[in-house]
């Protein structure tokens, strides 16, 4: 398959939508150690030491020096020194420059007018380079993947008309939202895969893992950012737009109300009830493959849901250790009703110890109890001052 990068193991340097703002993004790879020398007719470009280059597309429309960008680019590419995937702005030049008759919005007249004044040879240079784009590529041994709109794990790798639909454009759920924009059918909140995708599109003002997956799209052309996340180190790096070209329809940072939790910790107080019934097969460290069957499943489930925390971070429970008898209360909330929880409560309070991972469970007052689990937690950063009093209050022992 084309796709297939997978002996191509970096370091790599991926880049977020460029949207013809060449000066930052000289700006951007002069900080990640590249240089780049001469403009016009084309860029010289010294990469730092085995390192590469990847761009997730959406090089055109909207900003001021879009042949700057395709030329840098296209530069780079032919000469190895950079991947490039396609963003759905490219393939709609791509088909204007191929004299179709498409739509001009979205700031493809920008693209127009500052190619209009290019020689026809590097038009159709263009052309040929958007043309021979692939959806999206699989890198580093399958750890790795890259495309414009994201990529869901069954279709990793492989080749079809829906496939490269989804990487230039994600999925919808034909809805529109206030703004008159289709609402996205968010892929990466159910990603399960193995492999980091990194992937841009839809502006966000920071880029946050979510299950693998990050989008590093900070909307530069509408005056955010152009970040670039380094791979393997995993850093991210962002320079500041020097102005906003293009009003967004919509504010870049969601007026949904902001908590001090990233999306990752938001997602996991939600236990997806997809991810626990049914038969599982668990990957181990030390004992290999464990198949859970599902009757064991659901049982496991049934007591995990009155007694403990979400199973996702549970990385050991004792075998010998039998579930506490289960509340008569109607109502399992914390507060309400808790007459007739198991008593005395009990929180859970963290220990740092090795690699950060003992912890001792609590009661109220201090006194030691039996070690039922070990559990991995993370720290919400508003906690980070005060570590080890962080509790989660619990019914777990009685
Ligand atoms: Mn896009």
């Amino acid at each position: 398959m084309w796709t297939n990068r997978r002996t191509e193991h970096g370091p790599f340097d991926i880049i977020g939508d460029v949207h013809g703002c060449f000066d930052e993004l000289g700006e951007l790879m002069t900080t990640l150690g590249y240089s780049i020398e001469g403009n016009g007719g084309g860029h010289r470009v010294v990469t730092p030491e085995g390192r590469k280059a990847i761009f997730l597309g959406d090089l055109v429309d909207r900003g001021p020096k879009i042949p700057e960008v395709l030329k840098l680019v296209m530069g780079m590419v032919e000469a190895g020194t950079a991947l490039c995937v396609p963003g759905n702005h490219d393939m709609k030049l791509l088909q204007k420059l191929r004299g179709k008759d498409v739509k001009i919005a979205h700031g493809l007249a920008d693209s127009i007018a500052q190619l209009e004044v290019e020689p026809p040879e590097f038009k159709s240079k263009v052309a040929d380079f958007l043309d021979g784009l692939i959806s999206h590529y699989v890198l580093d041994e399958g750890k790795l993947v890259v495309a414009h709109a994201g990529m869901k794990e069954e279709m990793q790798g492989r080749g079809s008309g829906a496939i490269r639909s989804f990487a230039l454009f994600g999925e919808t759920t034909g809805e529109t939202d206030e703004f008159g924009l289709p609402v996205r059918y968010n892929w990466a909140a159910d990603y399960r895969g193995k492999a980091s995708v990194v992937y841009g599109h839809t502006p966000v003002g920071e880029p946050q893992w979510l299950n693998r997956t990050v989008n590093i799209d900070t909307g530069c052309v509408f005056g955010g950012k152009l970040t670039a996340l380094r791979y393997p180190e995993k850093e991210f790096v962002s320079v500041s737009a020097h102005k906003t070209y293009y009003e967004p329809a919509k504010p870049l940072v969601s007026a949904q109300p902001t908590t001090s939790l990233s999306q990752q910790h938001e997602q996991d107080d939600v236990l997806d009830i997809d991810d626990v019934i049914g038969k599982r097969i668990i990957e181990t460290r030390l004992h290999g493959n464990l198949t859970v069957r599902e009757e064991n499943a659901i049982a496991a489930l049934e007591v995990m849901s009155r007694f403990a925390t979400n199973p996702k971070w549970l990385i050991y429970l004792p075998p010998t250790m039998s579930p506490s008898e289960t509340t008569k209360a109607e109502t399992h909330g914390f507060e309400g009703g808790s007459d007739r929880l198991p008593r005395p409560r009990c929180s859970i309070a963290a220990i740092r110890g090795r690699a950060g991972r003992d912890w001792r469970l609590l009661y109220e007052d201090g006194q030691e109890i039996l070690q039922r689990a070990c559990v991995r937690a993370r720290i919400p950063r508003s906690h980070s001052g005060s570590r080890n009093q962080v509790r989660f209050v619990g019914r777990a022992c009685d």
